[in-house]
């Protein structure tokens, strides 16, 4: 600043003529940046002048307060296209909105001064934002950026510049009703990028929203950073704007299949089928899930009649059957069949009243459900929210429309029920209980933490996640008819010897 002021005097001296009438011309490009200096951190106001005028120039730095008010912090003389503040963290602070304001005179009139120019606001600080604010409850995945406008502190006597970050999640009626938000890691590290013309350091992860199948409101959940613990002055202590996401309910769709069966469909169109053989019941392109279902006759000598036998489930890489499609009619009971299971699976099976009634809920958390008699049985299927728009098969398309439910594979809406029926059939041999397809299609699912309850953990880059997500549907518990978790039970050693194998062909 002395320095200066000097130059200034010096250069007065040295200007050959006076100007009178003349206004200065006003600096251009007045922009705010930061910068690492000797441990310190800067913000620095720079901005363009006209080349070979003569100028000084006065600079305000200003800070935008918490009621929106500009307060001055600095002003200074120079005669340098930049100037320099340090952010301190006590007169200027992470967190704060700055702004610069430049102004320019003749050396030889400084009473004379062009009109002050401002920067744009400049956020001091780390920013969190999320792709999206409000989301449906049906497993969407959006990006949660974090990044610092500033540099990060470094490790003494080394150039590694980072921070670690733990994020926390709380949730509207979180204690009654759990939480509805759940993030791919609890747990950032942010290192240091060079600060030229964008953010310091910029990190990403992932939210989505749990996809709990119980209408609890459209919750909001508050996602934060814990204050920061670090031995820089600047940084200890300090934590981001905290923002919300709000997760909306999802009414959760039902397909019926009762008896000699009287279809109901996802959106709720009814209708008789009297055809037997195996058709496709639900196929959803979305969460790569299909439902077969075999039908058999169970009529009586007046009176023609199917009922379904069996079904099989393909959820990714696990396809799984449980059917008496084999035996006599009245004289068997359904037996359950791993054909296949995934490396990555996640479909668990639970039983209630010895067996009669048998739930496979699959990844997403869609289900189906068996209510066994002597002459066959019942099945309900529900929907994921992932689901809707992508299902075909004889439950419909689930899209709240229930005038396009009797459709072909092909978009086409068939004329009446039987061709509708048939559209569905699967030609013998050809299905999910004759064989396994010789390739499985399996997405890796990202994983999912609770954050909810992060406080008394201490986490690291390496343990970024305490608690996974629960199972979709799992919470509260989705049935008051106790249950029984039964998938261990049909893993037997061979099975897992066979699934070590596949995990070894998968990788
Ligand atoms: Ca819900
Ligand atoms: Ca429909």
């Amino acid at each position: 600043m002395k320095r200066d002021v000097c130059v200034l005097q010096i250069l007065v001296l040295l200007i050959p003529h006076v100007r009178t009438g003349e206004h200065p011309p006003a600096p251009s490009s007045v922009r705010v940046s930061s910068e690492a200096h000797g441990g310190g951190i800067y913000l620095k106001c720079s901005f363009e002048t006209r080349p070979g005028s003569f100028l000084g120039f006065v600079v305000v730095w200003l800070r935008l307060s918490a009621l929106g008010l500009r307060e001055e912090l600095r002003q200074e003389t120079t005669v340098h296209t930049s100037v320099h503040i340090e952010l301190d963290g006590f007169n200027l602070r992470l967190g704060d909105k700055i702004y610069c304001s430049s102004s320019s005179f003749f050396l030889d009139s400084p009473e004379v001064r062009s009109p002050a120019v401002d920067s744009a606001e400049f956020f001091a600080g780390l920013r969190m934002t999320v792709s999206e604010s409000s989301v449906l409850e049906e497993g969407g995945v959006y990006q949660l950026l974090l990044e610092s406008t500033v540099p990060l502190p470094c490790v003494k006597d080394s150039d590694r510049c980072s921070l670690l970050l733990q994020l926390n999640t709380i949730s509207q009626e979180e204690e009654q009703l759990g939480a509805d938000v759940s993030l791919s890691s609890c747990a950032v590290e942010l290192t240091s990028d060079p600060c030229a013309d964008g953010p310091c350091s910029r990190t990403s992860l992932h939210v989505s929203p749990i996809t709990d199948f119980i209408l609890d409101g459209n919750r909001s959940t508050i996602i934060s950073v814990k204050a920061i613990v670090t031995e820089n002055v600047v940084w200890s202590g300090y934590s981001p704007e905290p923002l919300q996401i709000q997760v909306q309910d999802v009414q959760s769709a039902y397909c019926y299949s009762f008896t000699d069966p009287h279809t109901v469909t996802f959106d709720g169109r009814c209708y008789e089928n009297s055809q037997i053989g195996t058709f496709v019941l639900f196929q959803s392109a979305a969460c790569g899930v299909e439902v077969q279902v075999r039908l058999w006759e169970c009529g009586g000598v007046e009176h023609a009649a199917s009922c379904v036998c069996g079904f099989v489930v393909r959820d990714g890489g696990d396809v799984v059957s449980f059917d008496m499609c084999e035996g006599e009619l009245g004289e068997t009971f359904p037996q359950l069949n791993v054909k296949h299971r995934g490396p990555r699976s996640k479909l668990r099976i639970t039983e209630s009243y010895q067996g009669r009634k048998l739930t496979m809920t699959l990844s997403s958390g869609a289900f189906v459900r068996a209510d066994v008699s002597s002459w066959g049985m019942s099945l309900t299927i529900r929907a994921s929210g992932a689901d809707r728009g992508h299902t075909q098969g004889l439950c419909g398309t689930y899209d709240e429309d229930p005038h396009n439910d009797f459709h072909s594979a092909d978009g086409t809406e068939p004329l009446d029920l039987h061709s509708f029926v048939s559209a569905w059939r699967l030609p013998p041999g050809s299905s999910l209980f004759d064989s396994v397809p010789s390739s499985l299609s399996e997405t890796i699912p990202l994983q999912f933490c609770l954050c909810s309850h992060t406080a008394a953990v201490s986490l690291s880059p390496d343990l970024p996640c305490p608690q996974p997500s629960p199972h979709p549907g799992s919470i509260p518990p989705s049935s008051l008819i106790p249950s029984l978790d039964v998938t261990q039970e049909y893993l037997t050693p061979a099975e897992l010897l066979q699934t070590q194998t596949q995990d070894n062909r998968y990788d």
